[in-house]
């Protein structure tokens, strides 16, 4: 791995000036814990285990349907996001693979893309296919549908993309394809509210009967946008029975933004994992709607209840527990390395605090009917400033102790305004 974007050299002076500091405010947490009967090693062996895959598309500035505005350097090919991505994975140690999108990331040969990848330490995550637009060339417009379509020749295409995802992703090395379709009516009457999920299953099955034995599909459900009336997979209920008539292998993939507002998002966690169909998630905020915001920078109290139920579903695990987590933004304002270094900071925060909980005060607190104690147990863990332990696992796995910081001096940014070309104006979704 000679590839690496960040100079070595950079990371080892930062963490150098940084490293006493650390050490003494980990030795006053690991003593606070103590106390609490938690061994602070033991939770840092867990955060060194947990990971967090990155988007391919959220490496450029994303945009609303208004506009983007593109920042000098941010890349403009799957090459360059790559990396981007391994900057992230350089100095967070938290992201080490990659979720593409088909066709924005199509290259011509995938066994070489894999090896790129593998050169600048990263492997490759779930393959997203994308039938929500049209390409220029395409046979069958998805003006009005793609899985879920009218037109059977345009529901065989989305089909038969789904399946090129499957190959692309089988030579990168992936073992989850996620469909997120945009199929859905903006006018009451303008289709069938059963034929067209009819429709969406018997297309869906045609991609599930192509799944390699070790893959698993998982299905991404939306409330609404770009379909304002009604979306085809809108809610978990309808993901979970199409994931249960689909067969084992289709799961369900939850994006906390793809909700009504104030919707119980953790209790939706908890019933996917009790019917083994939780597949996944895609990490990221928001305020109100499908807003793609950082993780964690709106509501980091319900990314902590999330991780709450994982660590129950991961101590009950029914049918297994594999969840396949993944960071999902648009980033509309910040450089999105940075971004994605505090939504990963973030979200490792939260799967940290929740294994911080005493399971065994709660479960009593619980069986007593003891409502104060037990929301005070999971406050308790929720208030701990659990920074230092996720600093010392990255610094261990050789990343920086202040990312943020190391990344800005790097000039990384910089010195890629000077090298890339720069991306045109437009509109930009994600
Ligand atoms: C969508 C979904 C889905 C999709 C992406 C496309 O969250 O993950 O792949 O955005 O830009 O809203
Ligand atoms: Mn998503
Ligand atoms: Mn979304």
């Amino acid at each position: 791995m000679t590839n690496l974007p960040i100079s070595a050299d950079l990371i080892a002076e930062m963490n150098a000036a940084q490293t006493e500091a650390l050490e003494e405010d980990y030795a006053a947490l690991g003593r606070k814990l103590a106390r609490g009967g938690i061994d602070i090693d033991a939770i840092k062996t867990r955060v060194a285990g947990f990971s967090v895959a990155v988007p391919s598309w959220g490496a450029g500035r994303g945009g609303t349907r208004f506009a983007k505005f593109p920042i000098p350097g941010e890349p403009t090919n799957i090459h360059e996001k790559l990396e981007d991505c391994a900057v992230i994975q350089q100095l967070s140690r938290v992201t080490p693979r990659v979720s593409p999108h088909f066709p924005w990331d199509n290259v011509s040969d995938y066994a070489g893309l894999r090896e790129e990848a593998a050169h600048l330490g990263l492997g490759f995550d779930a393959v997203n296919s994308n039938t929500f637009q049209d390409q220029p060339g395409q046979t069958h417009t998805y003006a009005n549908g793609s899985l879920a379509a009218q037109d059977e020749a345009t529901r065989l295409q989305a089909v038969e993309h789904n399946i090129e995802c499957i190959e692309i992703g089988r030579q990168l090395g992936s073992t989850d394809l996620t469909v997120w379709v945009g199929d859905g009516t903006n006018f009451p009457g303008q289709q069938d509210l059963g034929r067209s999920l009819d429709r969406y299953l018997e297309a869906a099955a045609l991609v599930y009967a192509a799944l390699p034995d070790d893959w698993r599909m998982l299905l991404e459900h939306k409330m609404f946008e770009p379909a304002f009336y009604s979306t085809v997979i809108s809610d978990w209920g309808s993901s979970i029975l199409a994931a249960q008539e689909l067969g084992p292998k289709a799961k369900c993939l939850v994006d906390l933004g793809h909700h009504a507002p104030n919707v119980n998002i953790e209790q939706i966690v908890a019933r996917l994992h009790r019917f083994g169909k939780l597949g996944g998630f895609h990490f990221n905020d928001s305020k109100y709607g499908d807003d793609d915001l950082d993780s964690g920078s709106i509501n980091p109290h319900q990314l902590f209840l999330v991780f709450n139920e994982l660590v129950e579903a991961e101590l009950d695990p029914r049918d297994g527990f594999n969840p396949s987590y993944m960071i999902d933004q648009s980033h509309n304002v910040t450089d999105p390395i940075e971004s994605m270094l505090s939504s990963a900071e973030a979200i490792t925060q939260c799967f940290a605090k929740a294994q911080l909980v005493d399971r065994e005060a709660l479960h009593a607190a619980q069986e007593a009917n003891d409502t104060m104690i037990a929301f005070q147990t999971l406050r308790r863990a929720y208030n701990v400033d659990v920074g230092p332990i996720i600093a010392k696992a990255r610094a261990e796995a050789g990343g920086a102790i202040d990312a943020l910081e190391t990344y800005r001096l790097s000039q990384f940014r910089r010195r890629k305004a000077q090298e890339r070309k720069p991306v045109g104006l437009g509109a930009g979704i994600v």
